[in-house]
């Protein structure tokens, strides 16, 4: 059995990403959740990750920290299937899930991902930069792969788990959308029944004051 170390549900992006591709593709696990930004967090992600960070995730012996990393595992556990089966199109959505990874830094850091409730916080310069860009690559990838499926090749993969933290932002933050594809797309991400589980769950932490 996989345990995945994950942080708060209402908190941590990282942490959706690959949670979302386990549940997508169907692979059992468990996980072990750590209130992000508390002493217990220090005191416990010791045990866990190299990094004090989240997500980790834990398959026997091996530990594997980083999102895209273990989503990559994960690929390979599943025979491929995490990445679209077209070489173009899983060639696109490695670049694209890759430009995630590393980029969008003013986005991610004045727009962190809050599941619930609403805030207004304006955008620096920058920001609103990234979050042109990632309407504008979402838009592409739709209007591209639309004849294949709802996500952003089509049938989801990787590329899709790394973005669904943005619809969540987009979301919180209450973002204008370039087009109704876009839109739509933010839609698709949010109304994924496991997404709906990861909020119901960040609804529970609130309530309960897990974590901040
Ligand atoms: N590049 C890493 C980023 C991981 C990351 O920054 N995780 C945050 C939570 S979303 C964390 O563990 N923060 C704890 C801390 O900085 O003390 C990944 O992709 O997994």
């Amino acid at each position: 059995m996989l345990t995945l170390v994950i942080g708060n549900k209402n908190l941590s992006s990282w942490s959706l990403r690959p949670w979302l591709v386990l549940k997508h593709f169907g692979v059992p696990f468990q996980e072990v959740k750590l209130p992000l930004d508390t002493p217990e967090f220090q005191r416990d992600i010791v045990k866990y990750s190299p990094t004090r960070r989240v997500p980790l995730l834990i398959d026997g012996e091996l530990k594997i920290w980083d999102s895209l990393a273990i989503a990559e595992y994960l690929n390979e556990r599943l025979q491929g299937r995490a990445w679209p089966s077209d070489p173009s199109a899983r060639a696109l959505a490695r670049a694209v899930s890759a430009e995630m990874h590393s980029g969008f830094a003013a986005l991610r850091t004045n727009w962190p991902m809050k599941a619930i409730g609403t805030a207004i916080v304006p955008l620096p310069p920058q920001g609103i930069d990234d979050v042109n860009r990632v309407q504008q690559l979402w838009h592409e990838c739709r209007s591209q792969y639309a004849q294949r499926g709802p996500w952003l090749f089509g049938e989801y993969s990787i590329a899709d788990a790394m973005y669904a933290p943005v619809a969540v932002r987009f979301r919180h933050y209450g973002s204008r959308f370039s087009s109704p594809i876009v839109e739509a797309y933010q839609q698709q991400l949010l109304q994924d029944p496991y997404m709906q589980e990861w909020i119901a769950e960040s609804q529970v932490e609130v309530d309960t004051g897990f974590g901040t």
